[in-house]
């Protein structure tokens, strides 16, 4: 899989989620408002941002909350308006910009703050309005959380939310607002569709025609996941399996701020398990990629993989505990069945 090439994921190979045009912003033009329960409100040019402030730099991984949404379609159809991901929705950068702390402090937090709304300049065209979202200010006040404009020592593209996005490592890929606009402290969560709506998890016995939107449990943090890239389902190519041998590869990210501990493989459906060898150094907010070798007899053989991390977390075993009628946050056991 071409996402597993590198460590740090190119830019033109960086997976693009967007909910509506990409929005043309021009710097001179631009202004990000800080408001809401703060001492001062106040609008900073992007200038300013790059100017004013200590840069910071961190590498993150970035991950749509509808990674593996494709397994979870082949149990029951998912929502129709819904990208039918596979292992794709995922990858990694350097990205460069200033604290959300420095900014915060500066405009002051009061009190009753318990969330940080984040609101992007783009148009989403069924709510007519940006998509937004907040965090709990506990995790915006953490010193890896950004206001990115940079991404790979490049000024961020357009697509990936220049000239300003949230960057908030260890949650859903949607609380990384693109095309930032507006800051706002606030008493609740954002009422913004996309936190009071949209990327909600629901038990399993709920469906479309069912929902209370009202109820349902906001995403945030993302959980323990690790799946594998190599080999793709199917007959093997006889050229890999004549050595006897198959090389597995696959990558793995650990739940919220945990680092990966280790990986583990099931050449037989899940019954016995090998320790699978870390290729990259396990790194908080970073994937990890993975290997190992198995022999396989000539058959069909169900490969499995699942991973620790050192929060204690591990996956879910059947793709059953996870479904949800929206199909968001897979991390079952990933499972490929090959022939040799
Ligand atoms: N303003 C805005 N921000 C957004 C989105 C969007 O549609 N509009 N998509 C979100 C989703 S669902 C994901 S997964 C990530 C994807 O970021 P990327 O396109 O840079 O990979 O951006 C998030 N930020
Ligand atoms: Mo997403």
């Amino acid at each position: 899989m071409q996402l597993r090439a590198a460590l740090v994921t190119p830019v033109p190979n960086f997976f693009v989620r967007s909910h509506a045009p990409v929005p043309v912003i021009a710097a001179d033009a631009y202004r990000l408002h800080v408001d809401g329960l703060v001492d001062q409100p106040c609008t900073l040019t992007l200038e300013e941002l790059q100017q004013g402030f200590p840069v910071h730099t961190v590498t993150a991984t970035l991950q749509c909350a509808g990674l593996r949404r494709r397994e979870l379609t082949a149990l029951e159809p998912i929502d129709a308006a819904e990208i039918v991901w596979d292992t794709d929705a995922i990858s990694t950068a350097r990205w460069t910009g200033v604290r959300l702390s420095d900014i915060l402090r500066r405009a002051g937090v009061q009190p009753a703050a318990a969330h940080v709304g984040f609101l992007g300049l783009d148009q989403v065209a069924k709510t007519q309005d940006g998509l937004g979202g907040s965090i709990p200010l506990a995790k915006a006040l953490e010193d890896d959380v950004l206001l990115a404009y940079g991404m790979n020592d490049a000024p961020l593209l357009p697509i990936h939310g220049y000239p300003l996005r949230a960057l908030v490592p260890g949650y859903i890929g949607a609380r990384s607002v693109k095309w930032v606009g507006r800051i706002t402290l606030q008493v609740a969560p954002s009422t913004n569709h996309f936190q009071a709506r949209a990327y909600k998890l629901f038990p399993s016995s709920v469906r479309a025609e069912t929902v209370n939107w009202d109820e349902g449990e906001m995403l945030g943090v993302l959980p323990i996941n690790s799946f594998i890239t190599s080999p793709q389902a199917g007959v093997l190519p006889t050229n890999e399996t004549r050595r006897g041998a198959v090389l597995v590869q696959g990558i793995a990210l650990a739940g919220g701020d945990a680092v990966i501990e280790r990986v583990e493989l099931s050449n037989d459906s899940g019954q016995s398990w090998t320790a699978a060898t870390l290729t990259s150094p396990p790194q908080q907010w970073m994937w990890c990629f993975w290997e190992a070798t198995c022999s396989l007899s000539p058959g069909s053989h169900e490969l499995v993989v699942r991973a620790f991390d050192s929060a204690g977390h591990t996956q879910p075993m059947h793709l059953a505990d996870v479904w949800n009628f929206k199909g968001y946050v897979n991390n079952a056991y990933h499972r490929v069945r090959i022939s040799v």
